[in-house]
């Protein structure tokens, strides 16, 4: 497709960029961000995820464009380590399937987020249940593999896809997201209450941190701390943005 082509030809162009978005602990403080792929075209403008991802995934291009993320972000971790408000961060990166069901791509994407220099423990990669569908045990290998290599493993949107939970105890995992759909909910619909309770015992319970996603209001993120989560990213807190801005943000908060 035009797309697909144009999208080829925007990975060596510099016209696709990371922006990060604030992830935050009880007090408001940035503890984190979650990478997020941008695509400004110099025709078309601003490219959305929503349409290029989806043809990235389809075509292959995924892959170098995951690659293209990881260098940013490794880039960006290298740079915080010389300034003190920057230097404890960790950043979320998304690996689609596509990146993860090719050992190769794998095997080149670990190479480029453990260069030397990075802090220990400072990248995580971010997983769908869509992942373990095809392949359980070749993809927890590869997760078993990430995490030796000291790249920390967090579960998408969790409670949305592949629905067996005896999975959970099987997997090599750091961390839980809980999915937007039910942060919407809190604190009025009892349904999205009881899910996303259920949702923070069980983790706690398996030892993982708990992060909430799409906390867009005060009353959310009140709800999120009465039931025992205390990191939460959404836009309440802030959007994506670009590097630059994202690091204006944590220097001098709000
Ligand atoms: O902001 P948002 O519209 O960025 O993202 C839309 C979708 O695209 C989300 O499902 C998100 O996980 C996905 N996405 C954003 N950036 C990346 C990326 O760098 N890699 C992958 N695989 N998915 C991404
Ligand atoms: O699928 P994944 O969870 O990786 O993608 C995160 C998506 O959620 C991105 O598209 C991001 O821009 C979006 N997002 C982040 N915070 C909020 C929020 O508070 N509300 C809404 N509606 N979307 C959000
Ligand atoms: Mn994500
Ligand atoms: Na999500």
């Amino acid at each position: 497709s035009a797309l697909e082509s144009e999208l080829l030809r925007a990975l060596g162009s510099g016209e696709i960029q990371v922006h990060l978005q604030a992830q935050c602990d009880v007090s408001g403080r940035i503890v984190g961000a979650e990478a997020l792929m941008r695509w400004q075209h110099p025709q078309r403008g601003f490219v959305s995820p929503a349409e290029f991802i989806p043809v990235a995934e389809r075509s292959g291009l995924i892959v170098p464009a995951g690659e293209v993320v990881a260098r940013q972000v490794c880039a960006v971790l290298l740079r915080w380590r010389h300034e003190p408000a920057l230097a404890g961060m960790t950043v979320s990166i998304n690996v689609s399937p596509g990146q993860i069901r090719d050992a190769r791509a794998m095997q080149r994407l670990l190479d480029i987020v453990t260069e030397p220099g990075l802090p220990h423990g400072a990248i995580k990669f971010e997983l769908t249940e869509s992942v373990f569908v095809e392949d359980f045990r070749g993809v927890r290998e590869r997760m078993a593999e990430c995490r030796s290599r000291g790249i920390r493993m967090a579960l998408d949107d969790f409670g949305t896809g592949f629905s067996s939970l005896s999975y959970l105890k099987l997997l090599p995992l750091d961390q839980l997201k809980i999915d937007q759909s039910f942060v919407r909910g809190l604190p009025g619909d009892a349904g999205a209450v009881a899910i996303t309770r259920t949702i923070i015992g069980l983790s706690r319970e398996l030892g993982l941190e708990t992060v909430a996603e799409g906390v867009e209001t005060a009353a959310q993120a009140e709800a999120l701390l009465q039931l025992g989560c205390s990191t939460h990213q959404g836009f309440f807190y802030a959007r994506p943005l670009p590097v630059p801005e994202f690091e204006a943000l944590v220097r001098a908060p709000l």
